[in-house]
């Protein structure tokens, strides 16, 4: 069979499609390991900051959805390029303002007043772009990287660090070279998304099935987190809001027949997106590892490739932990890219710089809110501009 590469585009189009049932109740569990994040004395030398362990703060708990319906239609699936529509800059920008703001008033208190970037400048800056959860390693690159520049320069005043300072974060964010990462080149698309529990999986399929059908891709969701039935419920509204069908079965399910399921539903209807939802646990690296495993050998069974991507979902505001989430799922099973949430309601969008570059996966889309069309292609220069961003 043949299917021709694609580009997706952000476009407007859409169609009916169904749902299907529901289950009773449950119980939950989240969580990574993690240690106190460690307080950040007033100021730090660069010395004192190489000897620091990278901090970890609390996770989030877990709010509850309610989203709003979007409306919608699905034309027929053709496979032909198709760029995406550049990003809403206004949008992001607004999104991400929360970020910006605290990052970019710490950087003008740092400034202000400076005519040049001395080393006291630089530390300062250290402890900005940490406070920020950049993490510490990430930092410290940013800053030898700009002391460098700034020696070879000599005289760099503060306007000037701005600039250099945005195009060295630049630099550090991990960008996926590989021109198939935005392609399908494959009929049924499997994606396996995974992250723990209340970083915006669910609601994030619910972005991405209506994201791709809205490029006339019919999608099909699985249920794997068949761990609640509240997650079950909670998946099929947003296959209502996106319009499109999904496949479960009853709570406590082994969530590998359930994407066996979804898979050879998927191959049976000839759909071109598959989108599998998997539960949050993470008690130990070994189950979460054994599992995820598990869920794919036997979607292999149907489709080779199948799962052709694994999109870790990370709650943007949980700071530091969500590098810990990070390290613990890229080393449980291999994470093709990252879908970082809450960037609207947050100051902590220094994540997104820190995780890219530590662990080199790409970060393929931003969460901006929790409506169905709060979804976002990460272009990174678009978002440093946000993150720095003057209004
Ligand atoms: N502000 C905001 N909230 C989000 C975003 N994504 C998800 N949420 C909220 O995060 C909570 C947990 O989401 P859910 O999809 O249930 O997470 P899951 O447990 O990983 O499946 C819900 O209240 C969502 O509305 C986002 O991008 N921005
Ligand atoms: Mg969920």
């Amino acid at each position: 069979m043949n299917f021709f590469k694609k580009l997706f585009s952000y476009g407007k189009k859409g169609k009916e499609k169904q749902i299907i049932s529901k289950d009773d109740d449950s119980f939950d569990l989240n969580e990574t390991n993690q240690e106190d994040k460690p307080e950040l004395e007033n100021k730090k030398t660069k010395r004192q900051l190489k000897q620091q362990p990278e901090p970890a703060p609390e996770v989030e708990p877990e709010p509850k959805p309610e989203p709003e319906p979007g409306p919608q239609s699905n034309k027929p699936a053709s496979f032909f390029k198709r760029l995406f529509k550049k990003t809403d800059k206004k949008k992001l920008n607004k999104s991400l303002e929360k970020s910006s703001k605290s990052f970019l008033d710490k950087l003008k208190t740092v400034v202000l007043g400076k005519s040049k970037v001395d080393a006291a400048v630089l530390d300062d800056l250290e402890e900005i772009l940490i406070t920020s959860d950049v993490g510490v390693k990430t930092t410290l690159k940013i800053i030898d990287a700009i002391e460098e520049r700034v020696q070879n320069q000599k005289y760099t005043n503060a306007q000037e660090l701005e600039l250099i300072l945005k195009e060295e974060i630049q630099n550090i964010i991990f960008d996926e070279k590989d021109s198939s990462f935005f392609e399908i080149t494959e009929k049924p698309h499997v994606i396996m998304v995974v992250g723990v529990n209340g970083v915006g999986k669910t609601t994030s399929i619910g972005k991405l099935a209506k994201f791709f059908s809205s490029q006339g891709l019919s999608v099909l969701i699985g249920a794997a987190d068949t761990f609640r039935a509240a997650a079950i419920e909670q998946l099929e509204m947003w296959a209502e809001r996106a319009n499109v069908e999904i496949v479960k079965q009853k709570m406590g399910s082994d969530p590998a027949s359930v994407a066996f399921d979804t898979l050879n539903s998927a191959l049976n209807k000839k759909y071109d997106v598959v989108i599998i939802d998997t539960a949050g646990r993470l008690h130990n690296k070994i189950n979460l590892m054994t599992e995820l495993s598990k869920i794919g050998r036997v979607m292999n069974k149907l489709v080779e490739k199948a799962p052709h991507e694994i999109i870790l979902v990370l709650d943007g505001s949980t700071g530091q932990n969500a590098f810990e989430q990070a390290k613990q799922f890229s080393e449980s099973t291999k994470v093709s890219s990252l879908m970082v949430t809450k960037l609207d309601g947050t100051a902590k969008g220094g994540v997104v710089i820190g995780i890219s570059d530590q662990l080199s996966i790409p970060v393929k889309y931003i969460g901006t809110g929790e409506k169905i069309n709060d979804l976002e292609l990460f272009n990174k220069k678009e978002f440093v501009e946000s993150f720095f961003n003057k209004n």
